[in-house]
């Protein structure tokens, strides 16, 4: 068939179990092709294709919402829902969004890009159409790692406990979160999965045997996985449980799916799927290099991604002071596998749990462990109540990686790290830090570990950059908590944190402006001696901040001249109260009016003017 011609999930109905499975080949082949040239998650759309095609097919979008959890699984919907001419588009500028996106279309009936959030927002739909009086199923899709999430659990708990109210929660299994799941949690399914033998000699007899005798077959096969699987978590919590299935037969899919639409109480159906269907490597990729793959390209990449430059000069620092790293999930994103190998007993992967690892990164500090916390700055988000409260009030000295800080490119508005500056300037007792290069990040980091007893923030972005001596042999060095000059003049100064300040120095070129370029890469607490000094001195200051506005680091240097009367003039350039969508990194500072081009156009302007 023609999937360019598909508009929307409609005409499924109409195609035979042979059409709908020669459907789900075709999408196959277009998402191996596709996904590459623009990027994107892989394993996880390869995954989800035969299930995306049955839910569809049995149930009335939108009158009946699907939940997509994290949302990064959903292409095969997008295509059914009559996105597939925007593919080529995916995740870039103004393109299409690589999640699911409310204002792509109404069958995007919610948004997330965080872990852990469908079968909440599952309730609250449910609950919605029931005071609405509206009709139509609520079907959340979530995957075996997300389900261990505790926003999961707390959802979960609440909706088993409501006799009154049906939910339908598509396990989806594929025993991978990014990396292999991890938990007690994942064990027990494990138990479950051990029923895939029913499955593979499913496959074999619905071969050979008519129809008539596979239903005789199956009913003595469920009984007797029944018997076998007495204990059964999601039945303890008042849900029925179907499964596990074969998530990529959709006869079977749609047979159950029929069944379940037509029962009363809320169900969870466990289906069993393998990550990366259709592509080798991807199917026997167990690290989750295929889980996002970026888009392909003939230009060599240079340079170090700065979550590697954070985890070997971590590995340099071991053979001064042992440390534990406590990782929610993202190891292959933060760089942490060679780490892991290297140093097993000090390293664990503690699921997509953020919550759960700064509390238990704060009890190892408590407890007298050296213990570093690599986050995604959105992920951070996740823990704002357990950093504040367990780590920064009690002043516990956890060290954070903070990655992805600033904009995050092609991940887009769910994934931007531009909230942590101001979540963490709140919080008592924090430093919060950015290197500007390689060298200091590595002198920071050794700073963060073994000079402060404070909570300590290390912030870095997404992206690569040159490395400027070999982190894995450095020598240690010394740092004051200071800021520093990178060019030191008279008139106008420049402040900005992190590789920022090259567009600052170049900015700085351009322009002739001969100014102080200066490195606040300790944010908080600010060097209050250096900003008095800068203000003596200069009578233009412009502050760039790649961060929310609000209680970043320019409203500290406003309430510091205020208190201390200085009249300079002043002036920032920020992110004001705005969802910034996804799209190339440089596209987005342009759109931001944040570029070098607009810099040094605001520069020009405020020196002038004022
Ligand atoms: C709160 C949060 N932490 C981390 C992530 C990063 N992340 C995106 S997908 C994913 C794995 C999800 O695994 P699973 O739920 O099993 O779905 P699968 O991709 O295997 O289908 C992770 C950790 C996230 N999106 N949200």
């Amino acid at each position: 068939m023609d999937l360019f011609s598909i508009k929307d999930p409609s005409f499924l109905k109409k195609l035979t179990y042979k059409e709908l499975k020669a459907l789900a080949q075709e999408i196959r082949l277009f998402l191996l092709d596709q996904i590459p040239k623009t990027g994107g998650h892989l394993s996880s759309n390869l995954g989800t294709i035969e299930l995306i095609i049955a839910l569809h097919y049995v149930f009335d979008s939108p009158e009946d919402a699907f939940i997509f959890d994290v949302g990064h699984q959903a292409y095969t919907h997008k295509i059914l829902t009559g996105r597939i001419h925007e593919f080529d588009t995916l995740r870039q500028t103004r393109g299409l969004s690589g999640y699911i996106n409310y204002k792509e279309s109404i069958h995007d009936q919610w948004e997330s890009g965080h872990a852990g959030t469908a079968l909440s927002a599952l309730t609250g739909l449910l609950y919605a159409k029931k005071l609405k009086q509206e009709k139509g199923d609520g079907i959340a899709i979530i995957g075996d790692a997300s389900i261990t999430n505790g926003m999961s659990f707390e959802a979960l708990n609440l909706l088993g406990s409501d006799k009154n109210t049906k939910g339908i929660i598509v396990l989806n299994d594929n025993e991978m979160s990014i990396s292999k799941s991890v938990g007690s949690i994942s064990k027990a399914l494990t138990r479950f999965r051990s029923m895939k033998i029913f499955i593979k000699i499913k496959r074999f007899w619905q071969l050979v045997l008519p129809e008539f005798i596979l239903r005789f077959l199956g009913r003595i096969q469920r009984g007797l996985r029944g018997f076998l699987q007495r204990q059964n978590i999601f039945e303890d919590l008042g849900y029925m449980y179907v499964g596990p299935l074969d998530g990529h037969d959709i006869k079977g899919l749609i047979y159950n799916l029929k069944r379940i639409r037509k029962v009363k109480k809320s169900v969870v159906m466990h289906i069993i799927t393998e990550k990366g269907r259709g592509h080798i490597e991807a199917e026997q990729d167990k690290v989750g290099t295929y889980h996002g793959v970026s888009k392909a390209t003939k230009i060599q990449k240079e340079g170090m991604s700065w979550s590697e430059v954070i985890s070997q000069s971590l590995d340099r620092l071991q053979s001064i002071e042992k440390t534990f790293v406590v990782m929610p999930a993202m190891t292959v994103g933060a760089q942490f596998i060679d780490f892991e190998k290297k140093y097993p007993d000090r390293y664990l992967d503690v699921g997509i749990a953020e919550e759960h690892a700064a509390t238990m990164a704060a009890s190892l500090a408590h407890n007298g462990v050296k213990v570093f916390l690599p986050l995604y700055a959105t992920f951070a988000q996740r823990a704002f109540d357990q950093i504040l409260n367990d780590i920064a009030r009690s002043n516990h000295h956890v060290v954070f990686g903070i990655d992805r800080a600033g904009l995050v490119g092609e991940d887009g508005s769910t994934h931007q790290g531009l909230y942590d500056v101001s979540m963490f300037y709140l919080m008592p007792n924090m430093v919060i830090t950015m290197p500007y290069d390689t060298d200091e990040a590595f002198d920071l980091l050794y700073y963060g570990l073994m000079k402060q007893h404070n909570p300590f923030v290390i912030r870095y972005p997404r992206g690569l950059v040159s490395v400027k001596n070999d982190l894995l042999n450095r020598d240690i060095r010394d740092i004051e908590p200071t800021w520093t000059y990178l060019r030191k003049s008279d008139k106008v100064a420049l402040i900005s944190y992190g590789p920022s300040l090259d567009l600052l120095l170049r900015a700085n070129d351009h322009l002739s402006l001969n100014a102080s370029v200066i490195n606040a890469r300790f944010i908080k607490p600010i060097d209050e001696k250096m900003l008095k000094e800068i203000l003596d001195c200069h009578t233009h200051i412009f502050v760039y901040e790649e961060a929310a506005n609000t209680g970043s680091l320019y409203p500290q240097i406003l309430s510091f001249m205020a208190k201390h009367q200085y009249q300079n003039k002043i002036t920032s350039m920020s992110i004001t109260n705005k969802v910034v969508e996804h799209g190339h990194y440089k596209d987005i500072l342009k759109i931001l009016e944040m570029d070098q081009e607009s810099i040094e156009k605001a520069i020009k302007e405020f020196i002038h003017e004022t």
